[in-house]
């Protein structure tokens, strides 16, 4: 009797995969099912000595304490023997670290990095989770509990990590109002009205989630930026944030809206080189330092889309970022300074704009400044070449801006996996400095020898329960804070290990999503913009496909102005013969795209204007060839739906129906896509869609005709 209650309790555990909402993220600590690795651990980690008691420390003991009992199903107690099974510390917290012979190891890793060991004394492991630093604890302890979550054997390790990037960002672009400009997942999670007595859990839980994938610092508030943040009223309540946030390595950064010194400050100028407008800025930021001593310093869109800016006096980007510098300097802050501008007035090819701007003030910024380029020249698209200032800009340090948020992407409703996007920019070779001049190694300030380095995400958070409003949104930002920690991390080992912690270990399991994950930003390129199309969403909202689209204010806000079909072809030629964007580029990245015969077909539309005939490597014309993706982009979905309907077993029954349902928005928006532009590229390319396809079941009049006056992410 007693036997078959046991079983039926193994099956049910076993088997029963309870709901889950994903408020947990990665962070799940689910009890280990594999009952003799189960039992490897529960041997190895009968105690934990970790003495100390800073607030770091107090956290690094509360999540290990947490994620050991929910992964062993058993209370692991602190204590003081160094048999324990777990030696946890610094130097100088822990005398048991302190006399193990680690200190090349340490030397190694500065002062956030980590080195977990183990060794075997008396027939008994022992891992040693050590740093130099308190942080650098918490950040291997962090490593270690990703260990067991992704079931790692603990028997011989030996591990030394630190992070390659030194500042790793999100940014949020979130409004005082809690609206969040280009936010999917709801409302901003900072409840200003509340703070700063009020501190929600999500605030901490945040900031566990950040410090465990390394991110050390976040930029709280939109880069179309509100002066009144930098009131003393709500200084005090981003102090408060700030103070949640310090135990976890987490330093607050603020947006500095450039007019400020006017719109809060009573002066009639913000013009840089002002001496009275330097002196208020300098106040202003002493006053932010008396709440916040440990303050990062400021983000800064300035004279880009309408914001004000030093060239409002007649004065460059480098007067401007320089009098913030000058600023913050004291106090240890940096200034990221936005390269993504372009004006109206210009009529420059829109991707030119910020080279333009920014190249030739290479050298003139200070110390504490780095300038923040966003991974393409134009703007967040499923796919884009690198910017060329990554490769121009050598005497400045320039830091990564990913978009987290699925802007142009399909929002919160499309699965789209941005690590492999990641890597293509990170990977691609500038030749700035000779061959092996990689983004990654511009960005982690190696090729050029700067100390300074930086990559940041904007942030896709809001106060849906699971963040993100997709639950593989997750992963993006996941990845971001991998990636920034280290950027040789694979695109599959960072899929593996998301998988693993916030699904499930089994293998099939684990292969089919990562499957799924890997493949799924080729589907979105083919059925949104295959070929190097770009910029082609609806306008304003970026919802939705609106190629036909030519009524906005700027030219270069319309995708006709983008895609440019006409009778004779599609594409943007920038080329020298064209607009010649393809001069900024290294010699031999630009002879490279220059010859449409060695150009990249997925970038061949970013780059050139191809005859509606040209023959493509497959060979298809041009316009069978973008059939042929269209297609492939919708049938690629269509796979990912299979694959994932065959997942239920593994998957608790409310995420996998959130996953289900949200693949089938995403084919139906695929289908809208697919049938939209090619009904309206038709018209120009006057031929048929080949046969064997399945036909557009709605008019191109049908798709012109939608509005979406309620797509989020637009209110302020
Ligand atoms: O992608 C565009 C967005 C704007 C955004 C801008 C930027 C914050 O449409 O909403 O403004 O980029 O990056 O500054």
């Amino acid at each position: 009797m007693k036997k078959t209650i046991c079983l039926f309790l193994y099956l049910f555990v076993a088997f029963t995969v309870f709901a889950d909402n994903g408020y947990r993220l990665w962070l799940r600590y689910e009890p280990i099912t594999n009952g003799p690795l189960l039992n490897t651990y529960k041997n190895h980690i009968t105690g934990i000595n970790f003495p100390g008691n800073s607030a770091t420390l107090l956290a690094a003991k509360d999540e290990l304490a947490m994620g050991l009992e929910g992964m062993l199903a058993k209370k692991i107690p602190f204590v003081n023997s160094v048999a324990a099974g777990l030696v946890i510390g610094t130097p100088a917290s822990s005398p048991a670290i302190a006399n193990l012979s680690i200190k090349d190891q340490l030397a190694k890793v500065g002062n956030e990095g980590f080195v977990i060991i183990t060794t075997n004394s008396n027939q008994k492991n022992v891992t040693a989770i050590a740093a130099n630093t308190d942080i650098g604890v918490l950040y291997g302890v962090f490593h270690f509990l990703r260990l067991l979550q992704t079931q790692q054997s603990l028997q011989r390790l030996s591990i030394v990590s630190s992070p390659k990037i030194k500042h790793r960002l999100l940014n949020h672009w979130d409004n005082l109002s809690r609206t969040v400009e280009r936010g999917y997942a709801g409302f901003s999670i900072w409840d200003w009205h509340k703070l700063p007595d009020y501190i929600d859990q999500r605030y901490i839980d945040y900031a566990r989630a950040n410090a465990s994938i390394g991110i050390n610092g976040t930029v709280v508030t939109n880069v179309n930026a509100n002066a009144m943040v930098l009131t003393k009223e709500l200084l005090i309540k981003a102090a408060a944030l700030a103070k949640a946030f310090r135990p976890y390595g987490i330093k607050l950064y603020l947006t500095a809206r450039f007019s400020a010194p006017i719109e809060i400050g009573k002066l009639k100028t913000a013009d840089p080189l002002d001496p009275q407008v330097k002196q208020w800025w300098k106040d202003k930021v002493n006053e932010i330092y008396s709440y916040i001593p440990d303050f990062g310093g400021f983000l800064i869109k300035a004279n880009s889309e309408g914001q004000p800016g030093p060239q409002d006096y007649k004065r460059n980007h480098a007067d401007g970022a320089n009098m913030f510098a000058d600023a913050v300097a004291p106090h240890g802050g940096i200034v990221m300074w936005r390269s993504f501008v372009y004006s109206s007035e210009s009529p420059e090819d829109r991707l030119k704009q910020p080279y333009t701007e920014f190249t030739p003030l290479d050298g003139k910024f200070r110390e504490n400044v780095a300038v923040q380029v966003k991974n393409g020249p134009l703007d967040f698209q499923p796919r884009e070449p690198f910017s060329p200032l990554f490769g121009s800009m050598k005497k400045t340090p320039l830091f990564m801006e990913y978009q987290l948020t699925q802007e142009y992407l399909g929002y919160a409703t499309h699965l789209v996996y941005m690590a492999p996007l990641f890597k293509d920019v990170l990977n691609a070779d500038t030749y700035s400095k000779g061959p092996g001049s990689t983004v990654a190694r511009v960005i982690d300030g190696s090729l050029q020898g700067h100390s300074v380095s930086g990559m940041a995400g904007v942030a896709n958070i809001g106060n849906d329960i699971n963040w993100t409003g997709h639950p593989f949104g997750q992963a993006n930002w996941y990845t971001l804070g991998r990636l920034a920690w280290d950027h040789e991390l694979s695109s599959e080992h960072i899929a593996n290990e998301w998988i693993k912690q916030t699904f499930s270990n089994n293998k099939q399991f684990v292969d089919t999503v990562r499957k799924i994950m890997l493949e799924s930003q080729e589907a979105m390129v083919n059925y949104m913009t295959p070929l190097g199309l770009h910029h082609i969403m609806g306008y304003g909202h970026h919802y939705g496909p609106a190629p036909w689209f030519d009524k906005a204010s700027r030219a270069d806000w319309n995708p006709v102005y983008f895609h440019k079909a006409d009778a004779a072809g599609i594409g943007f030629d920038r080329t020298s013969k064209g607009s010649n964007y393809l001069s900024q580029y290294a010699p031999e990245v630009r002879s490279k795209y220059e010859n449409i015969s060695t150009c990249p077909e997925e970038y061949l539309l970013w780059f050139h204007h191809v005859a509606w005939d040209h023959k493509m490597k497959s060979g298809r014309t041009l316009w069978e060839e973008l059939c042929f993706k269209y297609y492939s982009g919708v049938e690629a979905v269509r796979v990912m739906q299979k694959e994932w309907n065959g997942m239920k077993n593994y998957v608790d029954k409310q995420r996998f129906e959130q996953v289900r349902q949200l693949l089938a928005v995403q084919e139906k928006e695929a289908v809208w896509w697919r049938n939209s532009c090619l009904l309206y590229f038709q018209t120009f390319s006057k031929m048929p869609i080949p046969a064997n396809y399945e036909k557009p079941d709605q008019t191109l009049e049908y798709y012109k005709s939608l509005s979406f006056p309620l797509a989020p992410g637009t209110g302020h």
